[in-house]
């Protein structure tokens, strides 16, 4: 029964007023009612009053309406204490019959008496919190403000300063000591009068439906004080005219005191102009609704676009799709009244936001960009966007309030004034009241100082014990640049690795390079002496002492170096070269990290030798391996010389990849019984030698028996 005013809702609460649509009213419906009800209190009368309600049926429908105030004279007295003084002094009467009345928050007995804290306002302006506002305008405090109407003298008649015609009028009162009711006449300047029906006013303790209270009042015997939170009140009562006097220029109002036992007081009078249109905004959103105020009710709502927007009985406007409607009400009279509604799509759901980067330079600047999406890509977001920062993003960025949103984004240029980690949240606001909510986004940067150290270690001081050192530049590097950094050997070494930053580069190389700085860097390195030497215990043949042979080389360029986990003195193969012993056995030997340039070998025997061959592939395409002699061979003594190059003859794998692969023995001539001298390794011996091969491979040559040195 109770809720939102609407044509089939007689009794209704809207804006925290209560109205009644009288022509609906069920008998049997009144005691369900609260008995505070202004506009039910005076109801259940008499047939006589039945008869001046049904005549305002279709116009009674009392629900928020714009009123403007309209100027009167014709009060009769001052119930409003003001200015300075005894009460008494300053009004003509007491409001009610123990002689209060209504005090000015100018009001004080003595010049030294203490401000009162609450009090009618001193520019007069009541407004209403109902939607659309209703406003009143008291009559001044220093003169005669109330129309004050007893049982003693129940008539009064209020003259409009500026005579206009009205669809609707509303009259602000309360009533002293008890409630009290009224009726009023209308005289129009044709000489035609109309009868309003007879309207209660609540007691100004307690009373519902006020739009003014707590400001207190003061006795005019004594002056003392009351003030009320909540007391005393003033009420309105809302009033429609008859469609057929809408365009009638009224003149005065005489005010009749009916029933009740209190003192009715009159103080202001507002009414809606005759030409007053719909009221309400004009723009929302596809999923909202908004309600338009009629100047009258009960009359009949249209959309002339309802694929736009639609309107209810009740004005209640919901958008459809993008684009512009008009809402027509006609009104219970017949007049018509438009009012143009925008919709835009969907409102903005998402708000994302980005920077131009995540990290960057002290005291360099961004630009935020927050991007407001809405459900359809094709339409604008309406509104702006707050940039704000600090950890609970509380704080506004300076200049970027309230930017407005172009091409649905937001862009916000902010100067990084402080180090560290910093959040940014942009928060959505839309251009539409209605639209409370708002979408926000965060996103965090990541401020650096202009530069950063390199902590370099062996440093170059340090290269002597550490068998290089590393120089980098620039250090320090500027933040987002490159360094480069280059390890420097000392002379018999070579890099062996890199470590810390600069990890991701291979040994192979002597630069680093340290990409798109963001922090300090620590670069370190590793340097291994290149073993050009090597010397161990040999491991000869029965009846030959063991002793001490070194090899060494040169050439192969810088990190050409003896492989000593693969290099030993092994053993003799049983089966050799006929006519020849391998009193020392041999040298397996393997150099690494060589380039192409001719390696020379020198290899010191323990004791006078005569020859030396090698055993390995003659050739690339060799199948199977056989004793030939190397190239350059020189045979000096306990001395052997002779050359070999990375993927040539005597690189026992025939590639070019940076190793060489060469197990080579020294010969002596065996001692044979003709005891002919045979050539060192002359044509003859190394035909000889090839007969052996099959045999010596089976054998193998890679038994090591003795312990490595270097
Ligand atoms: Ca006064
Ligand atoms: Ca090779």
């Amino acid at each position: 029964m109770l809720g939102t005013c609407n044509l089939n809702n007689p009794y209704c609460w809207d804006q925290g007023i209560w109205h009644t649509s009288l022509s609906d009213i069920d008998m049997t419906s009144i005691t369900s009612l609260p008995a505070t009800s202004i506009a039910l209190h005076n109801f259940a009368k008499t047939a006589k009053l039945l008869a001046i309600f049904a005549a305002y049926a279709a116009s009674s429908q009392l629900c928020a309406q714009t009123y403007t105030p309209i100027g009167t004279t014709g009060y009769n007295h001052d119930v409003i204490a003001n200015g300075i003084g005894n009460a008494a002094s300053s009004t003509s009467h007491g409001l009610d019959e123990l002689n209060y009345v209504l005090k000015s928050l100018d009001w004080k007995l003595t010049d030294a008496s203490q401000a009162q804290t609450s009090g009618l306002p001193l520019d007069g302006l009541i407004v209403s919190n109902s939607s659309p506002q209703q406003s009143y305008q008291l009559q001044s405090y220093a003169a005669n403000n109330s129309l004050r109407l007893s049982s003693d003298n129940p008539n009064g008649t209020l003259v409009l300063t500026d005579p206009s015609a009205y669809r609707a009028l509303s009259i602000l009162a309360t009533s002293g000591s008890g409630t009290s009711s009224f009726s009023a006449v209308v005289h129009f300047s044709d000489d035609t009068q109309t009868t309003l029906p007879i309207q209660s006013v609540s007691d100004w303790f307690g009373g519902l439906n006020y739009v003014a209270s707590g400001m207190g009042r003061v006795s005019r015997y004594n002056n003392s004080v009351e003030n009320n939170h909540t007391n005393p009140r003033l009420y309105q009562i809302n009033m429609d005219l008859l469609c057929s006097d809408h365009n009638k220029v009224i003149s005065t109002i005489e005010f009749t005191r009916e029933s009740g036992p209190g003192i009715l007081n009159i103080f202001a009078l507002s009414g809606t102009d005759k030409n007053a249109g719909l009221v309400g905004q004009s723009d929302l959103f596809t999923e909202q609704s908004i309600t338009l105020h009629a100047p009258l009710k009960g009359g009949s709502w249209s959309s002339d676009t309802p694929t736009v927007a639609i309107v209810d009985n009740t004005g209640k406007v919901s958008g459809i799709a993008a684009g512009q409607a008009t809402i027509t009400y006609t009104s219970p009279c017949g007049t018509q009244h438009t009012h143009m509604v925008t919709v835009a799509n969907t409102m903005p759901t998402t708000t994302a936001l980005s920077s131009t980067s995540a990290a960057a330079v002290l005291a360099s600047s961004i630009t935020l960009t927050a991007v407001v999406t809405n459900s359809n890509s094709n339409s604008n977001s309406q509104g702006s966007v707050t940039f704000l920062s600090g950890a609970d993003a509380s704080t506004p960025v300076a200049g970027c309030t309230g930017r407005p949103i172009e091409q649905n984004q937001a862009e916000c240029t902010v100067t990084l004034n402080t180090i560290g980690h910093h959040r940014y949240v942009a928060k959505f606001s839309s251009s539409n009241p209605a639209i409370a909510n708002s979408s926000s986004s965060s996103i965090g940067v990541d401020v650096l100082p202009a530069s950063f150290l390199v902590t370099v270690s062996p440093l170059p001081a340090d290269a002597a014990a550490h068998g290089g050192s590393i120089t980098c530049s620039p250090n320090p590097v500027n933040t987002f640049t490159h360094a480069r950094c280059t390890a420097n050997p000392e002379p018999g070494y070579m890099l062996g690795s890199w470590a810390g930053d600069c990890s991701h580069t291979p040994s192979s190389s002597n630069a680093c390079t340290l990409s798109n700085v963001t922090a300090d860097q620590t670069v370190s390195a590793q340097f291994i002496q290149v073993q050009t030497s090597f010397t161990g215990t040999t491991s000869p043949s029965d009846g030959t002492a063991a002793g001490t042979a070194t090899a060494s080389f040169s050439g192969g360029g810088s990190t050409c170096r003896f492989d000593a986990g693969n290099t030993a003195f092994v053993t003799a193969p049983q089966t050799l070269p006929q006519g020849q012993t391998m009193p020392h056995g041999m040298l397996d030997f393997k150099l690494i990290g060589c380039d192409t340039t001719p390696v020379t070998v020198t290899i010191t025997w323990p004791d006078q030798v005569q020859g030396l061959t090698k055993w390995g592939k003659a050739s690339a395409d060799a199948t199977s391996s056989s004793h030939f002699q190397p190239s350059n061979l020189l045979v000096n003594g306990r001395t052997t010389t002779f050359t070999v190059q990375d993927g040539q003859l005597g690189d026992d794998d025939w590639t070019i990849n940076g190793e060489i692969v060469d197990p080579v023995g020294a010969t002596v001539q065996a001692a044979l019984p003709q005891a002919v001298p045979v050539p060192t390794l002359g044509h003859l011996t190394l035909a000889l030698l090839s007969l052996f091969a099959a045999g010596l491979a089976a054998l193998g040559l890679r038994k090591r028996s003795s312990p490595l040195s270097s």
